[in-house]
């Protein structure tokens, strides 16, 4: 059968937690908050493996000295730990607020060394269970409202810790046998367990946490995907991905989808007199108004420079045609100096058409551009339709 010491344990979750802090990498995110609570966990890992491979170094009775040592890198870890992931966690944890709590367990320790190991258990265990419950109150959120699977079994092996921490501490309670230097007290059926859940934890604990900053980082990477830089709107990619719920809701609701193209009139042109900036203004300011001119059952999304996508739910052409005039007339009577001195007037040109049945978006795409290419020619500022299909 298995069978663990304590010492190796400890051996290991040193090991562990050095392996950690070297996993650890603020660099990997670009939030400057969850980059501080990771080189602050990172600061505490190193710590903890310190606290745990220094003294166990050594033979057992481990000294005096080394069981201080012990104790202060396990509480000052756990606890600096607890705190990056109450940060993590969305907490604003004042960085102030650690200073006294770990000048707090340096008293402890002082405090417990006239006891000698006795103290120092006693020290250990009690620290352990104060420290885990406070972290499991920080962290409450990850146990009854996790955003994912990552922080969900963060907050089960806190609870785990705290469990774990609270039976050892009433162990020590009962405890009538010799004072062991290594500060475990508890039954020889239990220290293989004890022994396997302290070597795996700072492991477990790292690789948790680099999985829930990176699936942050690519919740953000998505985000920044779906959306387009300079209007906020949607991106051409969120367009696709956006467009296949509205078709499946106009396919259950037996409506229609309006595809409308709508392209700005001689934008080049805005470019040339006011420069990029001014037009940049425009283009934000254009976008804004397309989006406040249309209901929220309605996509809208830059499609290329000046060029803008629109898809919504209607029942006939007649009313598709009437969106598109609302946006031409929109654009048209807007006041355009308030957004840039100089600039009068401001058209656009829109292409609609009806997406049919079973029909790929871009082909109905390339009928909304035909239609948008013929309002070009036919003079700008206005609406032309394409024919669909069926
Ligand atoms: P038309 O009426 O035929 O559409 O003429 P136009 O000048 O609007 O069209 P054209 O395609 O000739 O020019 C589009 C211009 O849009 C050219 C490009 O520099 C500008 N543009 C594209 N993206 C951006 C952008 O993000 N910011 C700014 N300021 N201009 C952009
Ligand atoms: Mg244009
Ligand atoms: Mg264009």
């Amino acid at each position: 059968m298995l069978h663990l010491d304590v010492l190796s344990s400890f051996a290991l979750c040193g090991a562990g937690a050095l392996v950690g802090a070297a996993m650890l990498r603020p660099s990997l995110t670009p939030d400057s908050r969850d980059a501080e609570a990771l080189r602050i966990c990172r600061a505490a890992y190193a710590a903890l493996g310190l606290g745990l491979v220094l003294p166990v170094a050594q033979d057992l009775p481990l000294p005096l000295w080394s069981q201080a040592v012990m104790v202060l890198g396990t509480l000052a870890g756990v606890i600096t730990i607890g705190w990056a992931l109450a940060a993590l966690s969305g907490m604003r944890a004042p960085l102030a607020a650690l200073w006294p709590t770990l000048t707090a367990v340096l008293c402890l320790v002082l405090g417990a060394w006239p006891e000698g190991t006795r103290g120092m258990s006693g020290a250990c265990a009690l620290g352990l269970a104060a420290a885990s419950s406070v972290l499991c109150g920080l962290g409450w959120r990850l146990l009854l409202r996790p955003r994912d699977v990552h922080e969900r079994v963060i907050g089960m092996t806190m609870v785990l810790m705290l469990l774990s921490s609270l039976l050892r501490a009433s162990y020590l309670f009962t405890w009538n046998g010799p004072w062991e230097s290594h500060l475990l007290h508890v039954p020889p059926a239990l220290v293989t367990p004890y022994a396997l859940l302290y070597g795996v934890l700072p492991v477990v604990f790292a690789t948790l946490l680099h999985n829930v900053i990176h699936a942050r980082l690519l919740a953000r990477l998505h985000q920044r995907a779906m959306t387009d830089h300079l209007t906020g709107l949607l991106s051409r990619h969120a367009l696709a991905e956006g467009a296949a719920a509205l078709v499946e809701r106009a396919r259950a609701t037996s409506g229609r989808l309006a595809v409308l193209m709508v392209d700005l009139d001689h934008f080049k042109q805005i470019n040339d007199r006011h420069g990029h900036t001014g037009g940049d203004a425009v283009l934000r300011e254009a976008s804004r108004l397309l989006q406040s001119l249309l209901r929220t059952d309605a996509l809208l999304a830059r499609y290329g420079g000046e060029e803008f996508v629109v898809l919504v739910p209607v029942t006939d052409v007649a009313l598709a045609r009437r969106v598109a005039e609302r946006l031409r007339a929109g654009i048209e009577s807007y006041e355009w100096s308030e957004v840039l001195p100089g600039l009068d007037a401001l058209t656009v040109s829109v292409g609609v058409t009806l997406l049919s049945p079973d029909e790929a978006l871009e082909s109905a795409l390339e009928r909304a551009d035909e239609a948008l290419y013929r309002a070009k020619n036919g003079g700008r500022n206005q609406v032309q339709m394409g024919l669909a299909a069926a």
